[in-house]
């Protein structure tokens, strides 16, 4: 793979959408080719499961079909979109990915550690971000956010102690292997977040430039 896999992570409302955007600016100035993309979702076939994960039902949906169901989407974004792009030397910045996984069906409903890197592999093989942004803010902060833009969808449903298990666990992560993360201060206003990013380009066009 010549390319090089960003991905952008952190609880609702910290801002990865924004500042995917953001960043995906600084590094076309640069004349890199960035594709902009999303989990769950990203194809439409994984959209459609997408659609499925988020939607408040009737029907509880058990953890093992959304974890499963995660899974499905992200193999489909692999083989369509990730892989291929890739492969031709493209910079991905991917809102979300498996930390999300490790995240919200880890540390927020409790799956294993064990199953979800048993699934990792299987649908990811070898694959893994180069390098991963955790957008982190105080749980009440980043709902609020979320709860300003109106109707809440299936996992803005749950409660603060959802979320604090969600922080805790990207904070883990992020602690255990830091040379593939950055934690990044979300809670601050926007032009302090995108200064930390400008400070983070150097070493991501370095990086791709070395493939
Ligand atoms: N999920 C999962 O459970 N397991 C998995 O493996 C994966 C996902 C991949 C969909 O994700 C859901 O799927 C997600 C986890 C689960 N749970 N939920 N909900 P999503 O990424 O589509 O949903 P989201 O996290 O809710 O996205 P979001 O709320 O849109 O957050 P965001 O992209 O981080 O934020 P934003 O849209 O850029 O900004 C939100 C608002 O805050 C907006 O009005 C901004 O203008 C404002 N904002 C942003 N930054 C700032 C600062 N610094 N100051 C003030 N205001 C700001």
């Amino acid at each position: 793979m010549t390319g090089l896999f960003i991905t952008l992570e952190g609880p609702e409302g910290a801002g990865k959408s924004t500042n995917r955007d953001y960043l995906a600016d600084r590094l076309r100035e640069r004349g890199l080719e960035v594709v902009l993309t999303r989990e769950p979702g990203g194809t439409p076939l994984a959209e459609r499961i997408r659609d499925l994960l988020l939607a408040p039902s009737a029907e509880p949906m058990a953890v093992d079909t959304e974890l499963l169901l995660m899974f499905a989407a992200r193999a489909q974004h692999l083989a369509q979109v990730i892989r291929p792009a890739l492969e031709r030397g493209a910079v991905v910045l991917c809102d979300r990915f498996t930390d999300a996984t490790y995240a919200y069906q880890g540390g927020g409903r409790g799956v294993p550690e064990t199953r979800i890197t048993e699934l990792e592999r299987f649908v990811q093989g070898e694959l893994r971000p180069d390098l991963v942004l955790v957008f982190d803010l105080p749980v009440e902060v980043g709902l609020a956010r979320a709860a300003a833009r109106g109707r809440l969808d299936r996992f803005e449903q749950e409660g603060q102690g959802f979320f604090e298990g969600v922080r805790q666990a990207y904070l883990r992560r992020a602690q255990a292997t830091p040379e593939r993360y950055r934690i990044i201060d979300a809670a601050q206003p926007l032009a302090g977040v995108q200064r930390a990013l400008d400070e983070l380009l150097p070493q991501i066009v370095e990086r791709i430039g070395g493939r």
